[in-house]
């Protein structure tokens, strides 16, 4: 079963389109026992966990490919969030890693171009795992980047058709961005919107606005109480999709 189609089962299954973005502070002692602990307490209020940096930089392969088997053993999926923006070989080798050490899906910035992203595409699509591009980040200086315009366009719309063509699985859009959701909603791969709570932006209204899954981070991990947080976007995500 194509990663696509995997994410989506997990979210029906946990009534929860939240991928919980596991970025533990630096602060923090025993981040693998601490990972674990918070995976256990949101499971079942989620249907993915994202790692990057945070994770990914000090725990050794081993330490997260047991991560990535207890979020497996809740019926989640995980995704490695390093952004892949480099040549093709390196990316290919950076996929092979990540692949072996349980990710089921990759994060890719289409800035490599067309042929760089299909490459990827190719690659992950192999070993079983998903890709996800970006196409418009939420942070106040994407539009340096994201917005730029370029042949009289904004570099995102091209971005998404990379995506489109590459075959990728999905696209993240900031939740910061509802403009930018509300143009791509039309299309139709899946959408992951990142940059709520600590961001400034509203887990209602990026669902509103076209968002399929919301990345979430600090405003979940760095609670008193995780699931309660965790519990309660879930719900009020329910109640505002019935409407
Ligand atoms: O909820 P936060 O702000 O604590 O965490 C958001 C997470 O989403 C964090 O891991 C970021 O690196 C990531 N992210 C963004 O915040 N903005 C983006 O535009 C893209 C991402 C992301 O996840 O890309 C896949």
């Amino acid at each position: 079963e194509p990663f696509r189609e995997r994410i989506a089962r997990a979210a029906d299954a946990k009534k929860s389109p939240i991928v919980l973005a596991l970025d533990l502070p630096t602060s923090k002692r025993n981040l693998p026992a601490f990972a674990a602990k918070t995976i256990r307490a949101v499971g079942q209020h989620i249907c993915a966990v994202k790692m990057n940096f945070h994770l990914i930089l000090p725990l050794s392969a081993s330490e997260i490919s047991r991560i990535n088997k207890l979020v497996h053993s809740y019926g989640l999926q995980s995704i490695a969030d390093i952004k892949l923006n480099d040549i093709e070989n390196t990316n290919e080798v950076a996929i092979d890693h990540l692949t072996r050490m349980g990710f089921d899906a990759v994060i890719a910035n289409p800035f490599i171009g067309k042929g760089g992203l299909a490459a990827l595409v190719q690659k992950a699509h192999k070993a079983g795992a998903g890709v996800i591009a970006l196409v418009y980040m939420s942070h106040p200086g994407a539009k340096e980047g994201f917005g730029l315009e370029v042949g009289g366009r904004g570099l995102y719309s091209e971005f998404l058709e990379r995506a489109t063509g590459a075959g990728a699985d999905g696209i993240v859009v900031g939740a910061t961005q509802l403009d930018i959701l509300r143009q791509v909603a039309k299309q139709q791969l899946p959408v992951y919107s990142p940059g709520i709570g600590a961001q400034g932006g509203d887990a209602e209204q990026a669902i509103r606005s076209g968002a399929d899954y919301l990345i979430i981070g600090r405003s979940i991990v760095e609670a008193a109480q995780p699931a309660k947080v965790a519990k309660e976007i879930q719900s009020r995500i329910l109640l505002s999709v019935r409407k």
